[in-house]
């Protein structure tokens, strides 16, 4: 890793002896060991849906009783679930590492949370928030959005019987993007972690920071479909790549 930082370090002077600054992206591959369903593997979540019935405001639009189960079901399945050993190693180094760091998360499940991790930037949402149609207000929430006779919970803020999942549809902006951007075009190592590459503009972190001057590191079970763009790619399961490169990072 230290090799790679300096070959592929920043070429604007960034690399002088301060820790490198790095920005982490995960995806549901780091969730998949705690037996949170991953969207694109056999059995996964997008081969039990049609993305454009679950995953776009059209089919929430079409069959919104459809689109609240679904997310009801992976809310309540939260609780039978725990973080994995990839969670806790970053949160061991946000809580060790001396350089900046930012986690951001395409997940919308709250194992980063807890498994320690303090600061998550959730940029697809997250199944523990709702966003009222009505006011347009959000909070947290931990209960079905659909009830029983398909009866709609009030927001907590408005009364209005209009809340749907706080998380980014397909066609819909992903959240505080200009941070992202910022935090990609300013790092000096960008780490990318169970994820297969395939939707954006997650997909194209790699390339802004590697246009940007940065190292670029893909951990994942196997090539993702962006896998070319990155210096350095390990292959395996998060629960043992996640530590073994915290640990090169901690000097550990
Ligand atoms: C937008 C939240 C613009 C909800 C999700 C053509 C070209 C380029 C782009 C587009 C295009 N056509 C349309 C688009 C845009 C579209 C897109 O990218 N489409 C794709 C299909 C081409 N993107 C969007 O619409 C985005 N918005 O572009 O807005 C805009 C501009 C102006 C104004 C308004 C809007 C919004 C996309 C967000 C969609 N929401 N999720 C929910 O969770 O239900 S997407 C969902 O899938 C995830 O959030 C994630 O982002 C995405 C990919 O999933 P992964 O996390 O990567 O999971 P996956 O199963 O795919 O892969 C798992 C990986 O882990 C695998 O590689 C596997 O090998 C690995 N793995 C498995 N086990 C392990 C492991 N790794 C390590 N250890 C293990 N044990």
């Amino acid at each position: 890793m230290a090799c790679q930082l300096e070959q592929y370090g920043k070429h604007s002077g960034h690399m002088t002896n301060h820790s490198p600054s790095i920005v982490i992206l995960t995806g549901a591959g780091i969730s998949a060991e705690s037996g949170i369903d991953t969207f694109r593997s056999a059995g996964g979540l997008w081969e039990q849906h049609k993305v454009e019935d679950v995953a776009k405001p059209e089919g929430f639009a079409r069959d919104p009783e459809l689109v609240l189960g679904f997310y009801d079901a992976r809310r309540a399945a939260l609780a039978g679930v725990e973080p994995n050993a990839a969670h806790h190693a970053l949160a061991r180094l946000a809580a060790e590492y001396s350089g900046e760091l930012l986690l951001v998360t395409q997940n919308v499940d709250d194992l980063h949370e807890r498994g320690g991790s303090p600061q998550v930037l959730h940029m697809h949402g997250e199944l523990k928030s709702a966003l009222c149609q009505s006011c347009e207000m959000r909070s947290a929430w931990d209960a079905p959005m659909l009830e029983a006779g398909g009866r709609r919970p009030k927001c907590p803020i408005c009364a209005a019987p209009s809340l749907r999942p706080d998380v980014v549809w397909f066609g819909e902006m992903p959240y505080q993007m200009e941070r992202i951007y910022a935090a990609l075009s300013a790092c000096d190592l960008f780490v990318s972690i169970g994820t297969s590459g395939a939707v954006y503009p997650a997909a194209g972190f790699v390339q802004e920071a590697r246009g940007a001057g940065a190292a670029t590191l893909e951990l994942n079970l196997e090539p993702s479909e962006g896998s070319h763009h990155f210096a350095e790619a390990r292959h395996g399961p998060a629960s043992q790549l996640v530590p073994q490169w915290v640990g090169e990072m901690l000097g550990a």
